[in-house]
């Protein structure tokens, strides 16, 4: 499969330029408008850039435009020859239908063809997109229902594949997690889905798929855009997307039913977001984690809830140190929590100091730093930062978590992680879960980075407003589960 992206003035000249490029059967994914950036923006007009998708192989066509085109000056030429014209035409000529059109599913192409004409209402009802929503909402029943493998079953499957490449080489997999991963699903899935397609699924869908009446392209083709549309509704960055359909192609071109391949793309979904790496101890105290990130992400309260998690639920020795002495009111906030949950605090106002403060807290299993936020800009805030994490003391065990709001854009997120990276590895928290309805960041994130996932928060709450990543649910929510 080809995908490509085509601009115009205008959402017509756009689609235009992808007819002109992959003929008639292009599936147009997806229209964005583009808004002209800086001041001078306001002066000139939006642009439009089309997001086209052919498959491979599939032979161009001319655009229905020109063929009608064509076919009236032939209709021309027969009439004048018929009331005795001059103009001399074979009677044999012949006359050009236009091609049926694979990618009829697309609104933008249906749209160029006349309402009337019954050979394209029989092409537009071969394949509609109800049925196709039919189908990941069976496959998605199936996945709720808790019978596909866990990451961990899939992981240790296939112990010695490397599953996620760094972000900068933009793959997926290896072709041999993917086949691997596809022979579980297979045995494991495809027969339960199987079981709820039949049962839900259109009948006639059915059929056309076991007679082969309905190109297998055109079904192909319907999928994919509902797929690309979902995860990009969900805000999946359109690089990610592509990639998927992309490695996906293979599998939907050797004839797997939709529902295997919906299954795979699940799995692969799953795998790509890795196994969440929590808090862990080693045996050797203390475990010093450091939390940082921007400002007002929720840093603090995330401390307080994982501070309150381990000391009541795993029995853990629990202490505190703060070194935000930037904001007024910044201690007194996770002093509050440290009485509360009756753990020491110490603030450090220099990064000089870290190393007494820690010294004096080390017969504790977790001592949790809280930092001050500050923005990825502020290069003084950033220098205090690097110090801080670089001044402690290489013998004590260490990690460090950058925590995201899963509200903040996608470019800022990129630029902040860019920030963090050139001085620190880390592992992800996002926060504020309850405050959007797309998770496409996390995925987008945990890609771009190539660091582990690992808690969540949804809400204010402490302590109960945070959990371990479920992979499983963020991948049935960019799926289009509830
Ligand atoms: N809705 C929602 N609010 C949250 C969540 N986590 C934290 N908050 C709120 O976000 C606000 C900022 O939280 P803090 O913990 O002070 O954030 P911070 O990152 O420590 O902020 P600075 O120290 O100023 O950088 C507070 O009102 C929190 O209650 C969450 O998961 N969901
Ligand atoms: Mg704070």
């Amino acid at each position: 499969m080809t995908i490509k992206k085509f601009q115009g003035t205008t959402k017509e000249e756009a689609i235009k330029a992808a007819k002109d490029e992959f003929g008639d059967q292009v599936v147009i994914m997806n229209i964005r408008e583009i808004h002209p950036s800086g001041l001078f923006g306001i002066f000139r007009k939006s642009t439009y850039e089309v997001t086209a998708a052919i498959e491979d192989g599939v032979k161009k066509t001319k655009s229905f435009e020109s063929v009608a085109r064509d076919n009236e000056m032939m209709a021309a030429k027969r009439e004048s020859k018929a009331e005795g014209g001059h103009i001399s035409i074979a009677a044999d000529e012949e006359i050009k239908v236009p091609p049926v059109q694979e990618g009829n599913i697309s609104q933008e192409i249906t749209q160029d063809i006349p309402r009337d004409s019954a050979l394209m209402q029989n092409a537009r009802n071969n394949v509609n997109e109800n049925e196709l929503q039919s189908a990941f909402k069976a496959v998605n029943e199936v996945i709720q229902s808790g019978t596909i493998p866990s990451v961990t079953e899939a992981q240790t499957y296939n112990k010695n594949a490397k599953i996620i490449q760094p972000a900068s080489q933009g793959n997926y997999m290896t072709r041999e997690t993917t086949s691997q991963v596809n022979q579980q699903m297979t045995s494991q899935v495809t027969p339960q889905v199987n079981q709820q397609m039949n049962s839900q699924i259109n009948p006639q869908v059915e059929a056309q798929n076991r007679n082969d009446r309905v190109p297998k392209g055109q079904t192909n083709m319907a999928f994919v855009k509902m797929l690309y549309n979902v995860l990009l509704s969900n805000e999946v960055d359109e690089k990610y997307i592509n990639q998927l359909i992309e490695d996906m192609d293979k599998v939907l071109s050797s004839g797997n039913s939709l529902d295997y391949v919906l299954s795979n793309v699940y799995q692969k979904l799953v795998l790509n977001m890795g196994k969440p790496s929590v808090i862990q101890f080693r045996g050797k105290k203390p475990m010093v984690v450091f939390l940082i990130g921007p400002t007002g992400v929720g840093k603090t309260t995330t401390i307080a809830k994982i501070a309150s998690k381990y000391k009541l639920e795993y029995n853990k020795k629990v202490a505190m140190v703060t070194s935000d002495t930037y904001r007024i009111a910044a201690t007194d906030q996770l002093r509050t929590y440290a009485n509360i949950l009756d753990t020491p605090l110490s603030v450090v106002y220099s990064p000089d100091e870290i190393n007494d403060a820690i010294d004096k807290l080390k017969d504790h299993d977790l001592i949790l730093v809280d930092t001050a936020g500050f923005s990825h800009k502020n290069q003084e805030q950033k220098e205090d930062m690097k110090k801080l994490l670089m001044n402690l003391n290489p013998a004590y065990e260490r990690a460090v978590y950058l925590v995201l709001s899963s509200t903040t854009k996608y470019k800022d997120l990129k630029e902040i992680i860019d920030t963090y990276t050139a001085f620190t590895k880390f592992r992800l928290i996002f926060t504020k879960l309850d405050e959007t309805t797309a998770y496409g960041n996390i995925l987008n994130c945990k890609l771009y980075s190539g660091a582990d996932l690992s808690y969540v928060t949804t809400g204010q709450n402490v302590p109960d407003d945070m959990e371990v990543v479920d992979t499983q649910h963020i991948v049935k929510q960019l799926l289009g589960g509830h």
